[in-house]
């Protein structure tokens, strides 16, 4: 008879696939990507399996992708979230605002009690003008060029996403469909993250010399973005007498949150609008792009989407029961995100001592899960790398999809904005396959850009009106 004896758990046990021709002290850095850290991340799986690492100047970082590992990771009872470094350095920007909170930061539980009740299916009902109405104004925009125009296609998602967000979440308008130059708030968070995304795996040194310009540069991008939102939030509390707006700006200044009692500080509510700017817009705004890069190559998908938008909504405005309908919408969205989780990726930290499969963690250790590759993963069948929105209907996805798309992340730190994300998306696509017919540019292959969250790189396309 044996006896099971606990296993003691020491990382340094832990063998895993990784890179040929490791180097002493560089370790792996030669093989580092910096400006397509997620792709990268992809391809390394491909290449060495569903948890393999890299070593970079002494630190491991293990990149899990296959579905029972991720599965693993995702036990909120052994992993929690991680503020990985481009997001621990997003603080720089919001603070201890949902998004880059740490576990132990009270303001994370205040704040997610507060804004939850803001994000729920039904709240959607509250925004769903705004989303409707901001939509036209980007056709009315789309109108005024030329027909032999190339529209930049990312360019003008990330106009309308920032468009919404702003009104709903604190009442503003930046006139991004005006004919002048971007609003200097958005020049600059999109610089920063630009930056961030850059500077992510550097040294302050490296940063302190070579890169001096650009940091200092971030330096003031950063001092500008603050002063600017105080000053929005400062005017509001300042003017609260002229009446409620409806927005998260209000909300933040009315509610408490039960458990302490307490509401959230000016500086707190700041960093909240920051992280709406930042988690929310980015990351619409790429799903749209990627979703409008495949609806123009794929014209028979266009046009089945078109033709469930006029059964669902013959004439007039979509309205907000409508939206809920639009399923076949939705697989062209849920498959948009699984080619390209527009997040990449995210980071979970062990609580304790735990297995991954045969590999041991110490406490404190931290995995990366590559979203790119488990939404790839071989479970999803043989065509897993084709665009194919039908493979999500019943009877052809696969059984276990719980542990394969997670394109919001997992746990108590998912995503806050899911709901308000699909609905915009289908409001805005609906809306737009309706109107406008589209066509590719010739010869366009998908190439994707990373500023921490991903979207497609030089996408063109033609747009004209439908009658
Ligand atoms: Mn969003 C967290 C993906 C849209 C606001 N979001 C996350 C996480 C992922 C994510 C993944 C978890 C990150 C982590 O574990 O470190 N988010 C998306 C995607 C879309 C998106 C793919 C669009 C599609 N997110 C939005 C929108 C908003 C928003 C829109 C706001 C209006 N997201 C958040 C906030 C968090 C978050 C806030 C942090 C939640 C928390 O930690 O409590």
């Amino acid at each position: 008879m044996t006896i099971d004896e606990p296993r003691v758990i020491r990382s340094r046990d832990r063998v895993l696939p990784h890179p040929s021709h490791r180097i002493p002290i560089l370790g792996d850095l030669w093989d580092l990507h910096v400006t397509d850290s997620s792709q990268w991340g992809m391809r390394g799986a491909q290449k060495y399996g569903p948890i393999y690492e890299r070593k970079i100047l002494g630190a491991r970082v293990t990149y899990v992708s296959g579905p029972d590992l991720v599965a693993a990771v995702n036990n909120e009872a052994n992993w929690a979230k991680f503020l990985g470094v481009p997001i621990r350095d997003l603080r720089s920007i919001a603070g201890d605002g949902l998004f880059t909170a740490h576990n132990s930061e009270a303001n994370w539980a205040k704040a997610h009690a507060i804004l939850a009740p803001a994000f729920t299916q039904t709240a959607m009902r509250t925004y769903h003008d705004a989303m409707v109405q901001t939509t036209r104004k980007l056709l009315q925009y789309w109108d005024k060029q030329g027909a032999d125009t190339w529209f930049d296609i990312p360019a003008d998602m990330n106009k309308l996403a920032l468009e919404i967000i702003g009104r709903v979440a604190f009442g503003y308008e930046f006139d991004s469909f005006a004919d002048n130059e971007p609003h200097d708030l958005v020049v600059r968070i999109l610089r920063s993250m630009r930056y961030i995304n850059r500077a992510a795996y550097s040294h302050p040194l490296v940063e302190a010399t070579v890169f001096r310009g650009e940091r200092d540069q971030h330096r003031e991008d950063v001092e500008t973005i603050h002063s600017i939102v105080d000053d929005i939030v400062a005017n509001r509390r300042a003017g609260r007498s002229q009446g409620a707006q409806g927005d998260l700006l209000d909300l933040m200044f009315t509610t408490v949150d039960p458990e302490s009692g307490e509401g959230l500080s000016d500086e707190n509510i700041r960093n909240q609008i920051l992280t709406f700017l930042v988690a929310g817009q980015e990351t619409s705004a790429g799903v749209l792009a990627f979703a409008l890069h495949y609806l123009s190559i794929h014209p028979e998908v266009a046009n089945k989407v078109r033709g469930e938008v006029e059964v669902i909504c013959p004439d007039g405005d979509l309205t907000f029961d409508q939206v809920g309908k639009l399923r076949y919408l939705r697989r062209v969205v849920d498959e948009t995100l699984r080619l390209w989780p527009v997040a990449p990726g995210y980071f979970r930290k062990a609580r304790h001592d735990t297995m991954v499969g045969d590999h041991p963690f110490e406490a404190g250790e931290w995995v990366f899960i590559v979203l790119l590759q488990l939404h790839r993963d071989k479970a999803w069948g043989e065509d897993a790398e084709e665009f194919d929105p039908d493979r999500w209907t019943r009877g052809q996805r696969p059984a276990d999809l719980y542990n394969l798309y997670k394109p919001f992340g997992t746990g108590m730190r998912a995503c806050i904005g899911r709901q308000f994300a699909y609905h915009e998306i289908l409001v805005v696509l609906a809306s737009i396959v309706r109107e406008r017919d589209f066509g590719p540019r010739p010869g366009y292959e998908l190439r994707v850009d990373e500023t921490i969250s991903l979207k497609p790189a030089d996408l063109y396309t033609t747009i004209m009106g439908r009658d």
